[in-house]
């Protein structure tokens, strides 16, 4: 029998009391512990009928447990499906229904609130708390503590992540056995880690980043975690001198800079801070080198690929470059319309191909094909180039999207929720520059004529709808959106109109 991911990850750790986790409160689970409720979780999984291929959504907080049942999917062949905390119910039914999950696990906080979702989509539903309580748990309590592992095929899909789109509309990405191992294969590689790697985890475990990036490759190093809630900045430095290497979002480091208390001294244990998830600003990078000594190392990826591009470990860590590509993985910069590769140093949109690359969206063909060529390669929608040492540098975005804080936002959503406001006439949202999240969402709105829009009940219609790091922080209301001869809205020029609505 073979599972290419489960054999690579987890297996070598079977049996080991070795320091896996290590909590906020001081305690430790061990790698046996930890595999050992893997199993039990992966007989729960057996005995509510969840066969390989089957999707299990998650909306679960971050806990030893909730990593456990990503293990737990892993080992039984099930498709992890993990979706943001702060997604409301309106949000979720979509997710569930969309993967048509056979599986539906949440908070038991919010088990009223989910009920009618299970129902609709026939969905079983089962909670799992982040003090390692909920139905699901007692269920896995009362299993064997050992399991068989399922057959899996290197092709075959380990999750399923939901990444937003321009039409307002969220895509699965369908993501391999294959394209998450190596990935890490490579990462490992790439970043030098070892089972002497403590590795400060304060991301969340519902994207890429916390998930594959983070864990798999601490597993596939057999180094262990700090793993916190969330980043909390006093709980991170109190930690910091304990472990070996964080990463983080950009916020997590100018948070970290913003407080005289992180010095060179509380980093003196640590070997390697990493950046990714949104644009590090080179002054940052600068910031950090001051105080710490340490240079960021600044990594380019994305829920469809993993990791393209990374600067290197041992080489010039350049500022406000994402490095090159990681051994295996081509990156190109190509024309926007022609796709036709352009010459060094032009910008362009980046493609990428490689064995990290996504074998498609789910249920989605058409979508597919628009961003996925035939040859393989990934068209990502961001503009960059290569400069004359092979850096590569992430300009902008061809696609309308904000990244706050490290999350997605595409104004598509937030436009068609406004653009059904009573007295609203259309509405365009952007994003502004923002000391601590990096960018957030300003909307502006047009009234119908005559008519004066409440702005306190959008707000409401926006919190009852919508994740809130979505919430539009400034709503502008003016005559008309700028439109240019075609009729297309100017977005550049609103952006340029409300840059400062933030920083000022
Ligand atoms: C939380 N809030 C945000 C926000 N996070 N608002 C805007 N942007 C964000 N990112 C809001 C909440 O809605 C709430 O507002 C208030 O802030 C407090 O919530 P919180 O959860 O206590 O916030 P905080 O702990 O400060 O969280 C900020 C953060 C967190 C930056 C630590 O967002 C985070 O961990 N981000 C990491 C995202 C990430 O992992 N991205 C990887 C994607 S993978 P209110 O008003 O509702 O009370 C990917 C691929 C790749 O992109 O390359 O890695
Ligand atoms: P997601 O769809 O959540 O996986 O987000 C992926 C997007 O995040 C990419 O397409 C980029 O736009 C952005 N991104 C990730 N890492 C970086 C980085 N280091 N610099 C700039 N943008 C980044």
């Amino acid at each position: 029998m073979a599972n290419p991911l489960y054999d690579a990850l987890f297996a070598p750790h079977d049996g080991n009391a070795t320091p896996f986790l290590q909590l906020a409160d001081g305690s430790t689970v061990t790698h046996a512990d930890f595999l050992e409720l893997v199993s039990q979780m992966a007989n729960a999984l057996g005995a509510l009928g969840v066969v390989p291929g089957d999707r299990v959504a998650v909306h679960i907080e971050k806990s030893p447990e909730a990593l456990a049942l990503y293990a737990a999917c892993v080992k039984s062949g099930a498709v992890f499906l993990p979706l943001n905390t702060a997604y409301t119910p309106i949000e979720l039914s979509y997710f569930v229904e969309d993967s048509r999950a056979k599986l539906f696990l949440c908070d038991p906080s919010e088990l009223d609130a989910v009920t009618d979702i299970a129902k609709v989509t026939g969905a079983i539903l089962h909670s799992l708390g982040a003090e390692g309580d909920g139905s699901f748990m007692d269920l896995a309590r009362a299993q064997p503590s050992h399991s068989d592992i399922a057959e899996r095929k290197a092709e075959d899909l380990a999750a399923l992540l939901y990444t937003s789109g321009t039409t307002g509309r969220s895509k699965g990405a369908m993501l391999t056995q294959a394209n998450l191992l190596s990935n890490a294969e490579a990462l490992v590689d790439a970043w030098q880690f070892t089972d002497r790697d403590v590795l400060l985890h304060a991301l969340p475990i519902f994207h890429t980043h916390g998930l594959f990036v983070a864990t798999n490759t601490l597993l596939l190093a057999g180094g262990s975690m700090i793993f916190l809630p969330k980043f909390d900045l006093d709980t991170v430095l109190r930690l910091m001198p304990k472990a070996t290497t964080m990463m983080g979002v950009p916020t997590f480091y100018t948070r970290l800079l913003d407080d005289a208390r992180f010095t060179a001294d509380l980093a003196r244990h640590m070997r390697l801070f990493i950046s990714g998830s949104a644009p590090l600003l080179a002054e940052t990078h600068i910031q950090f080198e001051q105080r710490t000594g340490h240079r960021i190392l600044e990594r380019y990826g994305m829920t469809e690929t993993n990791m393209n591009t990374s600067n290197p470990y041992t080489g010039e860590r350049r500022a406000g470059t994402v490095g090159f590509a990681l051994p295996g993985v081509e990156v190109k910069i190509c024309h926007p319309e022609t796709g036709a590769t352009l010459p060094q140093g032009e910008i362009g949109v980046l493609e990428v191909r490689g064995p990290n690359v996504f074998k498609g969206y789910w249920n989605m063909p058409e979508k597919t094909r628009e961003e996925l060529r035939e040859d393989g390669f990934f068209i990502t929608g961001d503009l960059a180039l290569i400069d004359a040492d092979g850096y590569v540098q992430i300009v902008g975005r061809g696609k309308d999207l904000i990244i706050s804080g490290g999350y997605n936002i595409y104004p598509k959503e937030i436009e068609l929720l406004l653009d059904t406001q009573p007295g609203v006439k259309e509405s365009a949202v952007i994003g502004a520059p923002h000391p601590d999240f990096g960018e957030s969402v300003v909307a502006v709105l047009v009234p119908e004529a005559g008519a004066t829009v409440d702005l306190d009940a959008i707000d409401a219609a926006v919190r009852e709808s919508l994740a809130g790091f979505k919430r539009p922080r400034v709503i502008e209301v003016i005559d008309a959106l700028p439109r240019n001869t075609m009729g297309k809205v100017q977005k550049n020029q609103l952006r340029d109109q409300y840059a400062g609505v933030f920083t000022n």
